[in-house]
């Protein structure tokens, strides 16, 4: 009987951590120089206000991403934004990070809807569908470059830090 009721007990914590395991769905993080760290799922960023940017390629075509704004989500993090982006904070930066161990580096005011009207999007979405294996589940899409080098995709986690000393 004793034997019976740890191998349930064993059982069940088993199927619990399975469970919990498969809610585990991939993320992208927010971090760094916040007040309120992120941790954003596709879910997550299917409940916010939803825009969309458009990526061309190295060939010159484009091709139309649906996410939320870089603004948005780092208002929701807490960076200084608006208002708030302002002298030393003018020297804070973004680190985009990728799953593949690309990154590339925005300063603030780039992102700021007060310094340019260029709307960066962190998209989970292209032409309304997931986004390709490889390619996803998130990629930041930067309109109007010359190059397509810094529309991460495979993006994990983006980091703000103060690059003055
Ligand atoms: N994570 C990650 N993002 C990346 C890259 C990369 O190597 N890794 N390459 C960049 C470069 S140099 C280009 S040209 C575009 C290519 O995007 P595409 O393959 O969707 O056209 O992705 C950019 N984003
Ligand atoms: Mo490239």
């Amino acid at each position: 009987m004793k034997i019976f009721r740890s191998a349930l007990f064993l059982g069940l914590q088993l199927a619990f951590v399975v469970a919990a395991y498969a809610q585990t769905g991939p993320v992208v993080k927010i971090s760094g120089e916040v007040t309120k760290p992120l941790t954003l799922s596709v879910e997550d960023l299917a409940k916010m206000k939803r825009t969309t940017a458009v990526f061309t390629d190295r060939d010159g075509k484009a091709h139309s991403y649906q996410g939320v704004a870089l603004q948005e989500l780092l208002e929701q993090a807490g960076v200084t934004m608006g208002k708030q982006l302002r002298g030393e904070q003018l020297t804070k930066y973004l680190m985009v990070k990728c799953a593949d161990g690309y990154e590339v580096l925005f300063s603030l005011a780039e992102l700021d809807s007060s310094f340019t009207d260029r709307v960066v999007i962190l998209a989970d979405k292209l032409e309304n569908s997931p986004l390709p294996d490889g390619k996803g589940p998130f990629r930041l899409v930067v309109p109007g470059e010359k190059k397509p080098a810094r529309s991460s995709f495979q993006v994990v986690e983006m980091v703000i830090r103060y690059a003055k000393d």
